[in-house]
């Protein structure tokens, strides 16, 4: 198949997914064409299936704000047209998936048939979508997509609480990468950062508030009070400096380490013993899985799609969202000699259920499902390539 891929680019879970997968169907033989604003980040490399096209925003004394989204439709266009493409996979529905229509509706008008997938990664429904100002836009253009994937059940719920929907969403969860993400020999790192043989404990994300990093940074102050630990907070945005205050005023600076953006993540849960994820909502919670494949066990909130992935009492715990008590308590149980080995063995077998290898499949069928779908059901005097 010939597949255009339109995502966010920057650090974020939903740009990560986009792209994992656009190179995973270049893997096992499709050409991947990925339309975004700037080259993806973990898309650094020369495979011959995948293209990248650059949408070019020209900029205007006139505009306050750049029409991105028309560039957007017209990169669309062109890439659809010219690169003969089968399918359009859209990743957050903001403003990805209207763009995909107005581009269907302009090839259309050119006698073209281009069927549009959007896959829904969570903030773009729960969060920022589901405001006045976006609601009716979002509704019509997740109707009119030919197929929409959201990434877990929890999320498939949502879109239909939030949104007057009228067709079905097919749930396809995030998944991993075994190969790359993998506990690695690192225990050089793991002497540098706890010298005296100290647990260490790690929050990685973009620093928004959803994350309630104060949390994390709460949790760890009562768990070092138990249990010699370190904390590593890596990522970066808007809440940094906020958390690099709270961490100063109760004296932390030590014990704390803010290792801002970093692509080798694995390296880091290589040596990690607890990873934390307190989000006030998470669709997914890809940082998590990340975590799971490295055999690091879990202390999440038990938040939107969390407990499809964190099994209680088994690769973790659950607590409920600001419940920081309950969390420093099941830190200090799984960080125990005793626990932690359990934990650490049921991570990976759990991360595994989330294989790029059994994920990517699914995807595929529902492309070809989708494609002979809106084939027979676009007008015969259009072309499908
Ligand atoms: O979590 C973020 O801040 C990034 C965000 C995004 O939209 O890129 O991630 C969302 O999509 C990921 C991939 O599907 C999910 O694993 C994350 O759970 C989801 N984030 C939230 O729902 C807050």
């Amino acid at each position: 198949m010939k597949i255009g891929i339109v995502c966010y680019p920057t650090f974020g879970g939903s740009g990560v997914v986009a792209t994992e997968l656009g190179k995973g169907l270049a893997k096992v033989g499709h050409q991947v064409h990925f339309i975004t604003y700037s080259q993806p980040s973990r898309l650094d490399f020369f495979d011959q299936n995948i293209f990248y096209h650059e949408v070019n925003i020209p900029t205007y004394p006139l505009f306050q704000y750049p029409p991105y989204e028309s560039a957007l439709s017209s990169a669309m266009v062109n890439v659809v047209k010219y690169a003969q493409l089968d399918l359009l996979h859209v990743h957050y529905a903001i403003p990805h998936a209207s763009s995909a229509y107005l581009a269907k509706q302009i090839l259309r008008a050119q006698g073209i048939h281009i069927p549009v997938i959007t896959t829904l990664h969570g903030t773009d429904i729960t969060l920022v979508g589901k405001d006045d100002s976006y609601e009716p836009v979002i509704t019509f253009s997740i109707n009119e997509s030919d197929g929409v994937t959201a990434v877990s059940e929890f999320l498939k719920q949502s879109t239909y609480e939030y949104f007057a929907i009228k067709r079905d969403i097919e749930v396809i969860p995030n998944f991993i990468d075994l190969e790359r993400f993998r506990k690695l020999e690192k225990s050089h790192f793991k002497t540098a950062i706890c010298p005296d043989g100290e647990k260490l404990l790690v929050h990685t994300s973009n620093f928004r508030k959803v994350k309630r990093i104060e949390d994390v940074v709460k949790t760890f102050y009562k768990v070092r009070d138990a249990i010699p630990s370190k904390l590593l907070l890596v990522g970066d945005g808007p809440e940094r400096a906020k958390i690099e205050r709270l961490c100063r005023d109760l004296d932390m600076m030590n014990d704390v380490r803010f290792l801002g953006k970093l692509d080798a993540i694995e390296e880091v849960l290589s040596v990690a013993d607890l990873f934390l994820m307190p989000s006030e909502t998470e669709s997914f919670g890809l940082a998590a899985l990340e975590a799971l494949a490295c055999e690091v066990p879990l202390i999440t909130s038990n938040a939107g799609g969390l407990p499809e992935l964190n099994v209680q009492g088994e690769t973790g715990f659950m607590s409920n969202v600001g419940d920081v008590d309950d969390m420093v308590k099941n830190a200090i149980y799984v960080l125990q000699d005793e626990n932690l080995p359990r934990f650490k063995a049921n991570a990976l077998p759990r991360a595994k259920m989330f294989d790029l290898a059994t994920v990517l499949p699914h995807y595929e069928r529902y492309y070809e499902k989708i494609i002979s779908q809106s084939k027979q059901n676009a007008p015969q005097n259009l072309i499908n390539h």
